[in-house]
Order: C-alpha cells, then structure tokens, then sequence
C-alpha cells in the first residue's frame, strides 16, 4: 500500500509514460486486444483473474480523464465499446468491472488515460 500511495503522487506532468513504450512495444506487453486507435495489454500488477489494462494509442492530452474535451469524444467511446470486446476475449462478459482512477486521490500512477476492466472473480462493492 505505501508503493501504489508513493507511486499514486506523481503528478501529471505531460511526460512520456511507460505506456509509449509499452505501444511502440520497445518494452514488451501481454497485448489481448488491438486496434487502430486502441491497445489492451495485461497489468502487470494484477487485482484480479482477468485485469487488462486499456489505452488510447494516441494519448492527444489524454494524461487522466479530468483533461477530457470534446475533441476526446470519439476515442472515449473507442475506449468503451473495446472494454467489451476484451470482456468477450476474456470470457467475462456476464460480470466485469471497468475502472478509471483519476490523479493522485485515486491512486492513479500512470498518467496515460487507461481503462482497468477487471473480472473472473466476485467484485466487491464499495471500492477501496
Ligand atoms: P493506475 O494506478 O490507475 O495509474 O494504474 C496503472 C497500472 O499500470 C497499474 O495497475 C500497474 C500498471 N503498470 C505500470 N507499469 C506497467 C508496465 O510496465 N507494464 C504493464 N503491463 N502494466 C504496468
């Protein structure tokens, strides 16, 4: 909990993530969907069965969703509509749960807007 707490205050500063190089696949990923404007790749830190992590190809000043305009409309509804093929791809389709952690409060760490669709287990609710 101290790590994600250390690595959740890192500011969204507009630097390259991890995430460019995870899609110009200079570092290598477990992708489970692509396409033209989208990427799923697993987490490496998984929470659950089946966590991918899901990201525009093009960031576009994307670093977290509060930067969200309306130019982003249409990769955000990409983004959306591939959740469901990945649940599908995964065999999670019945129950899955998709979450966007926004800045430091919610433990975001990578500041490259990612989707985490989660399932293969029972989900918990209230969150963490
Ligand atoms: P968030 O806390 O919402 O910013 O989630 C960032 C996620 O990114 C976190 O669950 C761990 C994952 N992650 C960080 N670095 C890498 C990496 O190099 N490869 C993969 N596959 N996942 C990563």
């Amino acid at each position: 909990e101290a790590a994600a707490k250390a690595a959740a205050s890192v500011a969204d500063t507009g630097a390259p993530t991890i995430f460019d190089k995870i899609i110009a696949k200079e570092i290598p990923s477990d992708i489970v969907y692509e396409d033209e404007h989208v990427l799923a790749f697993r987490d490496i830190n998984p929470q659950a069965p089946v966590h991918v992590l899901l990201i525009p190809k093009l960031r576009d000043g994307l670093t977290m969703l509060s930067k969200a305009e309306p130019k982003h409309v249409e990769v955000l509804g990409q983004l959306l509509l591939a959740s469901k093929i990945v649940a599908e791809k995964e065999g999670i389709l019945e129950g899955y749960r998709v979450v966007i952690n926004n800045g430091a409060e919610a433990c975001q760490s990578v500041y490259h807007l990612h989707l985490h669709v989660l399932g293969g287990r029972q989900m918990k609710w209230p969150p963490g």
